[in-house]
């Protein structure tokens, strides 16, 4: 606790990481509502809240716009599509996000996603749990491999690198695809996503939920992965045109894929729960103790520095050059 933040006011909408709620308790004077509706701000709240600080909680406009005071938002997670971080700008508002801390944990994510994916790792630790390996004998064998593998990344940042070296690490070679090649980064570079999807047989997209990226992996881009396709996403399921994948799933476009992330989490469609070769978890690609402690920490280390030193530590892109009041 310091002299200079604790009677500041921290708006926390909806559910919070306990690790981060019980430092936000300590070091300012938190304000709780039950979700991001702008409804929910009394007019004294309005009146004291100069920071926000969320994890999944959509933050409109609307919230923005109810909180004349507010001066940062810190938000719990890399991606921050659910902040509208464009709005917040033209308020100058910072909006900031925990780049780095959970990076090699997602890849580590990923690269479980897709063995499990490929292999059939959970149907064969049903078999054995249903007695079929005593009853039946061995489990069959796996039609799809890692070896031989050519992986795309969809989005070579810190994650996608994280995970490119572990592809490269298990043998197989690593294209990629971004708006521009990435600075430093030696593996091919395409500057279609199609381009990369006819050239690889492993596409995994770790690409941001944005308006440029909305449903990006579509029919077309599925029918050129090809019939021994593996698609991975442990981005955003905003990027993937959902029915369009369990299309190809069903109808052999592709071969299987494995799911992190979802349209509409936490619904899953049907139409995805009920395809064929699919390896489906509940978000969770961050989803440690440890990292989410080290998340909570980043957030709330934003918070204590903007009001103390009057400057963000992780600043997103759009509100990079907002400054303290
Ligand atoms: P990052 O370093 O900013 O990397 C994102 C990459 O995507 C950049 O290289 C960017 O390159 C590329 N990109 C952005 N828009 C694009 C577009 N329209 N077309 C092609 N490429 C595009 O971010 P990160 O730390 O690796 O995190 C990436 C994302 O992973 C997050 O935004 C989040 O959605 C997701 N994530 C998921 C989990 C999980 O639990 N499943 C956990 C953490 C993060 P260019 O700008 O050059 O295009
Ligand atoms: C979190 C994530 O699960 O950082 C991200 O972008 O998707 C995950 O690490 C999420 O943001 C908060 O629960």
């Amino acid at each position: 606790m310091t002299a200079s933040t604790k009677p500041i006011a921290i708006l926390v909408p909806g559910a919070l990481n306990p690790h981060a709620l019980k430092r936000i308790e300590a070091e300012f004077s938190i304000v709780r509502i039950p979700d991001g509706s702008a409804a929910h701000v009394t007019p004294e709240m309005a009146g004291k809240v100069r920071g926000l600080s969320a994890m999944v909680t959509p933050v409109t406009s609307a919230l923005i716009d109810a909180l004349p005071n507010l001066e940062i938002i810190a938000n719990y997670g890399v991606g921050y599509d659910s902040v509208d971080a464009r709005h917040a700008a033209t308020r100058d508002v910072m909006v900031t996000n925990t780049p780095d801390v959970l990076t090699e944990e997602v890849a580590d994510t990923a690269m479980g996603l897709l063995l499990n994916t490929v292999r059939e790792l959970r149907a064969a630790e049903n078999w054995l749990r249903a007695g079929k390996w005593v009853a039946e004998g061995p489990f069959p064998l796996t039609r799809l491999t890692l070896r031989g593998r050519r992986a795309g990344i969809f989005g070579m940042g810190r994650i996608g690198l994280a995970i490119a070296r572990r592809l490269e690490a298990s043998g197989l070679t690593v294209e990629y695809h971004n708006r521009r090649p990435a600075e430093g980064v030696s593996y091919r570079y395409h500057p279609t996503l199609k381009g990369l999807a006819e050239s690889v047989d492993t596409l995994i997209s770790v690409a941001p939920g944005t308006s440029s990226t909305a449903k990006a992996v579509n029919a077309e881009i599925l029918a050129a992965l090809g019939p021994d396709g593996v698609f991975v996403n442990i981005g955003r399921g905003s990027t993937v045109d959902e029915d369009a994948l369990a299309k190809a799933l069903n109808d052999g476009t592709i071969a299987a894929a494995g799911l992190d992330v979802f349209a509409d989490e936490p619904n899953v469609s049907q139409a995805l729960l009920d395809a064929p070769n699919t390896s489906l978890l509940p978000h969770v690609g961050s989803a440690s103790v440890h990292t989410r402690r080290a998340m909570a920490d980043l957030s709330v280390d934003n918070l204590v520095s903007w009001f103390s030193q009057g400057k963000a530590i992780t600043p997103v892109p759009e509100t990079a050059g907002v400054k303290p009041r």
